[in-house]
């Protein structure tokens, strides 16, 4: 681990198949949704709150789609009774939600006690409802003052994250069970200042790269704090990853590409988390943006701390070439040398409205082989779900037909993986309800619970009912 460190001086700080009968779940397996806070919470000029990332990034002509914004989303700051309600009546027994660094802290800086009031209040009508809370520190959101500061880039937002960590901790550290640090700091890293399609808009890859080492420090730094305030919780962070195959086993250019992408996708956060150290041939790729620089002594010991449970954000996987006639790169890998990869859809799949793959394998493949690969770590699907364009029946209903295939399909893959030794403990729905889909704003819905966004009425879809059933029966069929 040494070597990879340096010293930097002070603390600068599915088809339509129908569900096999009889698949039963382990006895206290954790079914939930997921949300996220600027994604349902709107009111975002309330009780102190300041700008973060996604409010500023909404104001560039362009960057979102339909000029969206965090306004008026969900309007869950106000409706979260209701919304807890709704879990209730789906029989979840968990909730994931977020918490907004620019409400507890705005701007980054002191604590503001009516922004973290609105988690206590969130927290206690959970448990109110019988429901476990499971909360997430960062997802996406971060302040803008910090951005303006270098954002993610700048190795102080760590530290920064540490203090926010410390508040949330210390009020919510009583009751609630499960944190996690961290959602998909890959997005937040490369697609945030790589390609620049999420905020705060960068296309800077040596500012992703340090972003990316930042952000698994924020980790670190942040889960001392949970640890410190929520001795017995269950600590951890939830990780995207993608399984990546190269088109032809058998071309040497072909593996070369899928282990880099691999490497970036997957390894560049699994590895210094669970293992305590990056790839050496990452390393070796990332050399053009300084990234070994990055890594201060004490870093890798910070990132590895033990946690208990692992986050899994499941959608799809990634077919590469190392001899692209056109090559077709996604979002967030464009930096690293992408006129020599290829992304090669499988014409055989279907697609969400999202434009993804639907590959339920691909979840059964991502746990077995995490489980494998890695010391020993519950692991919880803490996102899986699709967009499909789904629309109001005239009886008021919304027949959702694609999204209880794309559950039925991959909640079949998650129980595989568990038959295939995975130490699989819970899946949560992305999402509970439709929310902001980030750049492509209110167009996409996941929710299991139809928004319409005029109204602000809440309507289950037929997913939400097929869900229901799961998870009374703890099982399908
Ligand atoms: O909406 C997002 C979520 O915020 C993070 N994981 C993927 C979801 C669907 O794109």
């Amino acid at each position: 681990m040494a070597e990879q460190q340096r010293n930097c001086g002070a603390e600068a700080v599915a088809g339509r198949a129908q569900p096999k009968a009889g698949l039963k779940f382990p006895d206290g397996f954790v079914w939930g949704a997921s949300t996220a806070a600027f994604q349902i919470e709107g009111a975002t000029r309330v009780d102190g709150r300041t700008d973060c990332i996604w409010d500023a990034f909404g104001r560039r002509p362009g960057a979102i789609a339909g000029g969206d914004t965090g306004e008026p989303a969900a309007d869950h700051y106000h409706r979260f009774a209701e919304d807890v309600g709704l879990v209730r009546q789906l029989g979840l027994g968990a909730y994931r939600f977020s918490i907004a660094w620019s409400r507890v802290r705005p701007g980054g800086g002191g604590l503001n006690p009516p922004g973290l009031d609105f988690y206590d209040r969130l927290v206690d009508e959970l448990l109110a409802n019988g429901i476990t809370p499971w909360a997430t520190l960062y997802h996406f959101d971060l302040p803008q003052a910090l951005e303006e500061r270098g954002g993610w880039k700048n190795r102080d937002t760590a530290y920064r994250f540490a203090g926010f960590a410390e508040s949330a901790a210390e009020r919510l550290g009583d009751r609630v069970p499960f944190w996690s640090t961290l959602n998909e700091p890959w997005c937040s890293a490369f697609l945030g200042y790589a390609s620049g399609v999420h905020a705060p808009g960068r296309q800077e890859p040596e500012a992703a790269a340090a972003a990316a080492h930042h952000l698994l420090l924020a980790h670190g730094l942040g889960l001392a704090e949970i640890r410190r305030y929520a001795p017995t919780a269950q600590a951890g962070i939830t990780l995207n990853p993608y399984p990546v195959h190269p088109v032809d086993p058998d071309s040497p250019e072909d593996r070369d590409a899928a282990r880099r992408i691999d490497n970036l996708q997957n390894r560049l956060f699994f590895d210094p988390v669970l293992l305590g150290r990056y790839p050496e041939d990452l390393l070796d790729d990332l050399a053009p943006f300084g990234f070994a620089d990055l890594v201060c002594d004490g870093d890798l010991e910070l990132i590895s701390a033990p946690i208990d449970q692992l986050g899994i954000n499941y959608y799809r996987g990634y077919r590469v070439t190392g001899r692209p006639a056109v090559p077709a790169v996604p979002a967030g890998l464009e930096w690293i040398g992408s006129s020599d990869v290829g992304f090669v859809p499988d014409p055989t799949r279907s697609l969400t409205h999202s434009g993804w793959q639907v590959e339920p394998d691909g979840l059964t493949e991502t746990l077995v082989q995490i489980d494998r690969t890695y010391p020993a770590v519950s692991l919880y699907v803490t996102e899986n779900g699709a967009a499909y364009p789904d629309s109001l029946g005239e009886d008021g209903e919304i027949a959702d037909a694609d999204r209880v295939a794309f559950l039925a399909d991959h909640l079949r893959a998650a129980h595989a993986a568990i038959e295939q030794g995975a130490d699989l403990r819970g899946y949560f729905y992305w999402s509970l309800l439709d929310n902001f889909e980030w750049a492509e704003g209110y167009g996409k819905r996941f929710g299991l619970v139809h928004v319409d966004y005029q109204t602000q009425r809440r309507t289950p879809k037929q997913s939400a009912r097929f869900y229901s059933e799961v998870v009374a029966r703890n099982g399908l069929g």
